[in-house]
Parts: C-alpha cells; sequence; structure tokens
C-alpha cells in the first residue's frame, strides 16, 4: 500500500528512510501482524483476574473469567473510548472556561474579549445577563464551569442548540447529559468491573456521553470565538512547502488556541523578528500549524498549515523546523525521537502532557505573552544549531480557504437574502442544486492510503452536487490537496453545486466560485456545522434525522472521533466510517451501531473501507431522505 497520497508526505518519508529514522509506518509495519482479538474488541483487561479473549469464531471460551461475554467486552470499549473523547474535549473546553473567567476578573491581561458580539449572542442563548461586558463574561465563564459539574438540569450547551425534535428524542431514551465531568465518570463506574453487564444499556450511557461530548465541543468552539474572534473566510497555504528556508521556523501542534493563538500573535513582535534576524534568519520568524491547533490560527491569523495527523513527523524530517510547540491531544511521543535526529526544540507547555527529552515551558494564562516570547526565544535558539545540509523542504504547497464559520456561512448567504439568509440555501436543497449536505471530519490513519479516501470521496460527492463541509485533519487533508479552494469547485463540482457556490462567491465579492470545500475549523468545531444544520431544521420545522445531511470520518483515529461519530449518530446522521472499529466481535454491538440506533435516533454508522462504495451509501442515504422530505432523488 502506498504510504500516502501526498508529494510532500511521500518526499518526508523518503528522506527519513534513507536516513535510517523510523516513522509513524515503520512503527506499524513493525506491529503486523496485529492482535485478531483487539481488532474485533474481544480482548478484555478491565481488572487484574485477565487479560480475558473470546475467540470471534466461537472456539475456546465465550465469557471471560467473570463472566462478561463478547457483547458486553465490546460495548464497555465504546463507552470508555466515548468516555476519553468526552473527558479530551471538556478539558479543553474547561482550560478555555477558566481563561474567560481569569480575563473576566482581569488576571489575564494577554486574554481581552475580542468578540462582544458573540459574547452577547452565546450569553443570550444559555440565559446569562450582565451589565459590562466584564460583568458578562464572568457570569458566562461561570456558567460554563458550572456544566461540569452534576447538574439536575440538561446541559445548557447541549439544550439550547439543538433542535425541539432531538431534546424530546433524548429525554424519551433517558440519555440527556447533566454535567459534562459527571457523565464521564458515569461511563467509567458503570463499565468497570462488575457493573452494567447490558451491552444495549451501555451504549446507551455511552450515547449520554457523548452528548456531553458534543456540549463540551460547542462550548470550547464558543469560547474560542469570544476570546480570539469568530472566524471568517481567509486565504492561506497549505502543506510542507510553507516552511521557509531562511525564516526561524515554529510549528503550533496540539488544539487549544489559548497556546497557539499567543505565539501566532507575539510572532509579530518586531524586536523579536529582528532577534531571529540577528541570529541569520533573514525572513525572520515563521509560525505554521499542525493538525486541529493549526486550523484555529489559520482560520484567525491566516498561519499556513503544515500537515496534519499521521504525518506530523514530516515537519521536522524537513530539517528546517526549529521549534516544535505542543499543548496536548494527538501529539506523538514519536516527535522527540524525531527531533533528536535534528536540531529540532520539540517543547512541551502543559502540565498535564510532557514528553521526556523536551523541552518544559509551562504556558501560564497569567502572562501568556512572556510563556509565548519565552517559546519564541527558544525557537531562535535552536536555529542557531540547524544544520544546512539536512534541510530539505519538499516545494509543495496549494493555496487554501478557510474559516467559513457558521456565521460566515449565514454573512455570505445574506449578500444574496438579506431578509432571509437560510432561504437560498433551503431553496437549492428543494431544487435538487445541492443533493444534499456531507460533513468530513476526523483523522488520517495510518492504516488506510493517507488521504486517498478523502481525495475519491470528495470527488464522487462534488459531483453529485454535494455541499461539503470539513473540520479537524479532514480539512487538513483536502487543504494540501487543493480542495479548499475555487479551482477545485470548477473542476469538480457538478453543474448544480458550481451554480450555486459561483452565486454566493461572486456575491461576497470573490469573483468567483466558494471553494468545493467549506473549512469550519477543528475537531471541536463539528459543533459549526451541527449549527448550520440546526438551523435549516429549525427553518423547515422539521427535526435533524429528516435532513439530507450525513457525515464522514474516513480515516478515524482517535477516541475524541468515537465520541463525536457517536454523537453525529444521535443527532440523526448517517454517519460513515472508513476504517473499521474494533467493534466486529459482537454482533449486537454491530447491529445497534449500524442499525437499531436508525430506529431510535434517525443517525446510523455506516463501516465502509472502499471510498466509492461509501460515496454511493451516502448518496443512497441523503437520497432516502430526500424522499421522505417529498423531494426529487
Ligand atoms: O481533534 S482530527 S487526529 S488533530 S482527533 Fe486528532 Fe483526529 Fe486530527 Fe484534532 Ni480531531
Amino acid at each position: 500500500m502506498e504510504r500516502s497520497k501526498d508529494k510532500a508526505t511521500l518526499s518526508a518519508i523518503k528522506i527519513a528512510s534513507q536516513a535510517g529514522i523510523k516513522t509513524v509506518w515503520d512503527r506499524y509495519e513493525a506491529q503486523q501482524p496485529q492482535c485478531g482479538f483487539g481488532e474485533t474488541g474481544l480482548c478484555c483487561r478491565t481488572c487484574m483476574q485477565g487479560p480475558c479473549r473470546i475467540d470471534p469464531f466461537g472456539e475456546g471460551p465465550t465469557e471471560g473469567v467473570c463472566g462478561a461475554n463478547a457483547d458486553v467486552m465490546v460495548a464497555r470499549w465504546v463507552s470508555r473510548a466515548v468516555a476519553a473523547g468526552t473527558a479530551s474535549h471538556g478539558g479543553h473546553a474547561k482550560h478555555m472556561a477558566h481563561t474567560l473567567l481569569l480575563s473576566a476578573e482581569g488576571k489575564a491581561p494577554d486574554y481581552p474579549i475580542k468578540d462582544e458580539a458573540k459574547l452577547k449572542a452565546v450569553a443570550a442563548r444559555v440565559g446569562v445577563s450582565g451589565g459590562s461586558t466584564r460583568e458578562l463574561a464572568r457570569n458566562l465563564a461561570l456558567k460554563a464551569l458550572e456544566e461540569f459539574s452534576e447538574k439536575t438540569t440538561p446541559l445548557a450547551w447541549a439544550a439550547t442548540t439543538v433542535t425541539k425534535g432531538r431534546v424530546d428524542t433524548f429525554l424519551k431514551l433517558g440519555v440527556v447529559p447533566t454535567g459534562i465531568d459527571s457523565v464521564v465518570a458515569d461511563a467509567l463506574h458503570r463499565t468497570t468491573y462488575g457493573v452494567d453487564a447490558d451491552p444495549v444499556n451501555i451504549l446507551l450511557g455511552a450515547v449520554k456521553c457523548a452528548l456531553a461530548d458534543y456540549a463540551g465541543c460547542h462550548l470550547a468552539t464558543d469560547m474560542a470565538d469570544v476570546l480570539f474572534g469568530t472566524p471568517s473566510p481567509a486565504v492561506t497555504r497549505a502543506n510542507l512547502g510553507v516552511m521557509k528556508q531562511n525564516a526561524v521556523n515554529i510549528a503550533v501542534h496540539g488544539h487549544n488556541p489559548l497556546l497557539s493563538d499567543m505565539v501566532a500573535q507575539v510572532a509579530g513582535d518586531k524586536d523579536l523578528n529582528d532577534r531571529a534576524r540577528a541570529a541569520g534568519a533573514a525572513d525572520g520568524l515563521n509560525v505554521i500549524g499542525v493538525c486541529c491547533t493549526g486550523n484555529e490560527v489559520m482560520m484567525r491569523h491566516k498561519i499556513p498549515l503544515a500537515t496534519s495527523s499521521v504525518s506530523q513527523e514530516t515537519v521536522i524530517l524537513t530539517g528546517a523546523l526549529d521549534a516544535m510547540v505542543v499543548d496536548y491531544q494527538c501529539i506523538m511521543p514519536s516527535l522527540a525521537n524525531i527531533a533528536e535526529c535534528f536540531h529540532t526544540q520539540l517543547i512541551t507547555t502543559m502540565p498535564i502532557a510532557k514528553i521526556p527529552k523536551a523541552k518544559h515551558i509551562e504556558f501560564h494564562e497569567a502572562n501568556a505573552k512572556e510563556s509565548a516570547r519565552q517559546i519564541i526565544l527558544a525557537a531562535i535558539d535552536a536555529f542557531k544549531k540547524r544544520d544546512r545540509k539536512k534541510v530539505n523542504i519538499p516545494d509543495v504547497s496549494t493555496s487554501a480557504m478557510a474559516g467559513f464559520s457558521t456565521e460566515a456561512i449565514v454573512g455570505a448567504l445574506s449578500l444574496v437574502n438579506k431578509e432571509d439568509p437560510l432561504k437560498p440555501l433551503i431553496d437549492n436543497i428543494v431544487a435538487g442544486n445541492i443533493y444534499g449536505v456531507c460533513l468530513f471530519a476526523g483523522c488520517n490513519s495510518v492504516k488506510v492510503s493517507q488521504d486517498a479516501n478523502y481525495v475519491a470521496m470528495v470527488k464522487e460527492l462534488a459531483k453529485k452536487n454535494v455541499l461539503i463541509l470539513a473540520t479537524g485533519c479532514a480539512s487538513g487533508a483536502f487543504a494540501r490537496h487543493g480542495f479548499l479552494s475555487p479551482e477545485a469547485t470548477e473542476k469538480y463540482a457538478g453543474p448544480g453545486l458550481k451554480a450555486v457556490l459561483t452565486a454566493v462567491g461572486t456575491a461576497a465579492g470573490l469573483g468567483g466560485p466558494l471553494p468545493l470545500v467549506l473549512h469550519m475549523g477543528s475537531c471541536v468545531d463539528n459543533t459549526r456545522a451541527a449549527d448550520v444544520a440546526v438551523a435549516v431544521a429549525n427553518k423547515l420545522g422539521v427535526d435533524l434525522d429528516k435532513l439530507p445531511v450525513v457525515a464522514s470520518a474516513p480515516e478515524a483515529v482517535t477516541e475524541k472521533a468515537v465520541a463525536i461519530g457517536t454523537w453525529a449518530v444521535a443527532a440523526g446522521l448517517p454517519t460513515h466510517l472508513g476504517v473499521v472499529p474494533p467493534v466486529l466481535g459482537s454482533k449486537v454491538v454491530t447491529q445497534v451501531l449500524t442499525s437499531a440506533t436508525k430506529d431510535l435516533f434517525g443517525g446510523y454508522f455506516i463501516v465502509e473501507t472502499d471510498p466509492v462504495k461509501a460515496s454511493e451509501a451516502l448518496v443512497a442515504a441523503m437520497a432516502e431522505r430526500r424522499r421522505g422530505l417529498g423531494l426529487n432523488a
């Protein structure tokens, strides 16, 4: 299997193999064959009487030492993965809320409220009031922090952001989350030794937890917009070619814009750029993004996106990266070993995410600019040790337009119809010019040829006039392959979709179409796409499970992706996975996830590794919804 479809990634892999440096692809090969029990979810290590395993072909024991059968083992894995994902998004969101509180109390002067309109809109939505901006921000931060405690009322960030129909469904099924952290704890409790042994009940608990994940993601997005501004479309570039030979290259990698936005801001400082030049970097400082935090600064500061996810090591392999600055989540520990082969300084910044051999510069919100300055000075120091003979930056980059927040999309549509911005979108869905909407989300997996599924599926769906939205590393994949551009619309969109994207793009003053794929941000920003769908559903007076809207994670990897996929299904969306999750060992769990959830929530998982067949399945799901609405299919 070709390791990647991305020329820049392939070039970096070649450098690694010539130098005898092991990358994620080599480590994956070294793991082959991977354990068949684990691959089907039939390995249990919950207690110390194990490990227990069940033969998926029915030979040997059919239950573990405690009596847990295949269904219980697999359901437990799903639930614990969702809980870990929820804890991650929740931790990110809580960090933002604490910083908003510090900002409101005047204890974090580097984080002023940048978007008062968003502050007011979010506060009004969740029922918070306050006189001055600071008072309002303080009350909103306190309300946000309450979302993590045990509550007796539904989470405000879930209940106020979905349709009434969804709330009714969640109430009926007993899956209304009542405290992000307490729901995570509940999921861990019920799946520990000797608690919940009913696989369906465990899975309903997982859904409840996933809905708390949705609230956490939404909260993180709202807080980021309040503190850093709501994104609007901006053109920048993507892929390894954005690194500069004659600059101090600093990569920000991870998730929370609290760190990356500050590094991006401080990198504009004249004194620091002069210091970089004095060290021999004629072009000064060059900040580049990796993974989700790369998406955050791409949208708000036009910081170019170097790469994402599975190819994160390649940025160091160019030999031109002076500092890799990380916060938390999706950061491979291998970065430390790869950095050691070069002059690159790996810098960890968060107390919960240290890596042996990295330099730890703890990031403090109270003096964030000073923390960012220390980080940049460390990068300049590392630059002085750069070995020019090892520099090999692939000359590969593409133009990419990013930053289609919900507000930006509605704003663009309002240029077509000022009184009723959603009308053009709905009219075009009704007329079939837009057949449906597909949100691409999730990661890049070493288990498939990097980006192959994304590239094949976007072409298939675009020619069928499907409007494409993207977040996270999905948007990174599309950026690196040129799909976040008007040229891609000209080349790949079906006639109806092209006409709509051209009409809106022209009205927005672009002089041509909108990009083929609308980049909506990082993984927590999947809730921006949900907001658009909810607004359309409310306007049509139907629930989300009636809309021709689908989701796809063609290369899902992380527990966070499991949490997001689960809430997408609970929100009523047919949701495609292009990598088989470890659930096939249980007929019950497989049946619930791919079929029974359709009766309960309207949404369901479609597992299909072939990208063309996956596209056909998603189009079929949209056709079913269109027929249900009485539209041409
Ligand atoms: O949260 S898409 S590899 S970077 S988990 Fe991670 Fe997956 Fe990328 Fe962002 Ni999302």
